[in-house]
């Protein structure tokens, strides 16, 4: 290799690690590994194998959330299919994770011959024409002499687009030369609004407002992609009214806050937050995504007519749309003109009544999901991330009062049952100076379990809280059936599996207060390795947002169609 050029492998690792990237998750194959040795060259960047690329992809979803990007590299078709479940995640929860895929020798392309890991046809084209569908950019390298412009032009996307991005590279060309890296400022770049269109969305936005009498601001989960949080924090306390977040916008405005109102959801919202949404006047939403889930079943939705929403590059109020406006840009704008808005707050406090203390269970009671709630509401500081997973370990953590600087994290748009054992692995390679609590399902975990391992191998102190009601009680609310029962496995026991000869990961069963109690003592007493604790609890013991939520979504699903 010439000193005065890079290989194309080289040049990808330079690239990941000028965009902050201190990891990168990988599963081998023979399409990959000679990539695999060319990105080991690089010291600055660790390479974390993980059991699967399903948990691989997820994985990266996770770091993306505690690092603001990441990659993860896989082999050709077998590898690559499976990751794409979590780049589809990735997508729709607007994360940058660059996914790049072994792939066959430049030779084999035009040849009249079959390989291995495909489909057994001669087209090999189709893995990228798939990627095209969940990335915001799928490049596949043909020649050592474009590979630079188009792994570039990938990280570019990802970046500015809040998106994945995949990038292919032949095994006979990962270690081929090519130029080397230029300056990193090309890949990133902070849009800027049109100066005309910024003007007129925020004066139209005033006067939105101005004609209300109780406007909110509400929280969406697109704000932390798009670099909005602080920006609305600074409109919120210029507006001075009442500030509830949506479901995945926890902990994108401080709860502690006094203008906090709480969660929205309907009639699944926190105490009091519902009304004063539901009657309010205005409802300025910053980065929101509605969807079924989100707005109750359609039942949560603000009304056209009351809604100013702002989107990543777009705001629309009361029937006039601006074209691009930036976000963050948007609301700084905003914040400047805008008059105070005292009464939803004034509402709300009357709405919410008083807020009682939980009550503490007998140590011997059987252990409940609210003892268990309580219990882990008291390890939540400043410090820690609580992930939690689809089921009612959403709606649980959805109810935990979180103290200025403490993060939530939900993948409440992709919602695939088994993200957040992978997804919070990673988190935890991202933020290692985190506490990291995880509440999850028996269900779900049993879909990605084995990435428990991973978090023994690299020694990460995750505590994982793992709710076995013996089923999928999160369907049992939309719609019941046989099929919502799940086998039961000894949770606590199979950590020791993983362990091995050589692991410290600890597994506890929790089925009263009092060993839920010895068990939280001893998981933080331990920073050896992860410890899970499976808390026990009746298959019915539910929360009531649930139930209200899994009502109102199943009758949504159950529609009737619309005739012509
Ligand atoms: O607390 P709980 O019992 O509701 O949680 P658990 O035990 O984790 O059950 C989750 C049940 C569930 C399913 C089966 N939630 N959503 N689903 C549907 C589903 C199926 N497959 C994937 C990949 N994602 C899903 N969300
Ligand atoms: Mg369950």
């Amino acid at each position: 290799m010439n000193t005065m050029t890079a290989t194309i492998g080289s040049y990808l690792a330079t690239r990941l690690e000028q965009i902050g990237l201190r990891h990168h998750f990988v599963v081998p194959g023979d399409y990959n590994l000679v990539l695999l040795d060319q990105l080991l060259l690089n010291r600055n960047m660790q390479q974390v194998n993980c059991c699967n690329e399903l948990n691989c992809s997820f994985a990266a979803e996770g770091y993306a959330r505690a690092n603001g990007a990441a990659a993860c590299v896989v082999t050709y078709s077998v590898g690559a299919l499976s990751a794409f479940d979590g780049l589809a995640g990735a997508f729709a929860e607007n994360l940058p994770v660059i996914l790049i895929s072994g792939s066959p020798n430049t030779n084999d392309l035009g040849a009249n011959h079959l390989l291995h890991h495909t489909l057994g046809t001669l087209n090999f084209r189709y893995q990228q024409e798939i990627a095209r569908h969940i990335t915001c950019e799928a490049v596949a390298i043909t020649h050592p002499e474009d590979a630079p412009y188009l792994i570039d032009k990938a990280i570019r996307a990802a970046l500015r687009e809040k998106k994945p991005a995949y990038i292919e590279i032949p095994c006979n060309l990962a270690g081929a030369a090519c130029a080397k890296p230029g300056p990193l400022t090309s890949l990133t770049e902070t849009p800027k609004s049109d100066p005309a269109s910024l003007t007129a969305a925020a004066d139209a936005a005033a006067g939105f407002l101005e004609k209300a009498v109780r406007p909110v601001l509400l929280a969406g989960p697109k704000l932390r992609a798009h670099g909005g949080i602080s920006a609305f924090r600074n409109l919120a306390e210029a507006a001075g009214c009442g500030v509830a977040v949506m479901p995945s916008a926890k902990s994108f405005f401080p709860e502690e806050h006094a203008q906090f109102i709480g969660i929205y959801l309907g009639s699944a919202s926190s105490a009091g937050c519902g009304e004063v949404v539901d009657s309010a006047d205005a409802v300025l939403a910053a980065g929101p995504l509605f969807n079924d889930y989100t707005t109750a079943g359609w039942t949560a939705q603000p009304a056209e007519g009351k809604l100013i929403e702002v989107d990543p590059d777009r705001v629309r109020v009361g029937g006039a749309t601006f074209d691009h406006v930036f976000l963050a840009e948007f609301l700084g704008a905003l914040a400047k003109s805008v008059k105070r808005y005292p009464a939803t707050l004034v509402e709300f406090r009357r709405a919410r009544g008083e807020i009682g203390t939980p009550s503490v269970a007998a140590p011997d009671a059987p252990l409940s999901r609210a003892e268990m709630c309580r219990q882990i509401q008291e390890i939540i500081d400043p410090n820690t991330t609580i992930l939690v997973e689809t089921g009612d370990s959403w709606f649980n953590g959805l109810n935990m009062r979180l103290p200025d600087g403490a993060r939530f994290e939900i993948e409440m748009q992709w919602g695939h049952i088994g993200w957040s054992v992978p997804a919070t692995f990673g988190y935890a390679l991202g933020a290692p100076d985190r506490r990291i609590v995880l509440m999850i399902g028996d269900g779900s975990f049993q879909l990605t379990a084995q990435e428990v391992c991973q978090m023994i191998r690299l020694k990460l102190p995750v505590i994982i809280f793992l709710v076995n009601n013996r089923g999928y009680t999160i369907e049992v609310e939309i719609h019941d059936g046989p099929y919502n029962n799940v086998k039961n496995w000894d949770y606590a026991g199979i950590v020791n599996v993983f362990n091995a000869t050589d692991g410290e990961g600890r597994g506890f069963r929790a089925t009263n207060g009092k060993e839920l109690a010895v068990a939280i003592e001893q998981a933080l007493a331990h920073s050896a390795g992860p410890t899970l604790i499976e808390c026990a609890i009746d298959r019915d013991d539910c929360t009531r947002e649930l139930m209200e939520w899994g009502a109102k979504v199943a009758a949504a699903n159950a529609r009737p169609p619309q005739r012509a």
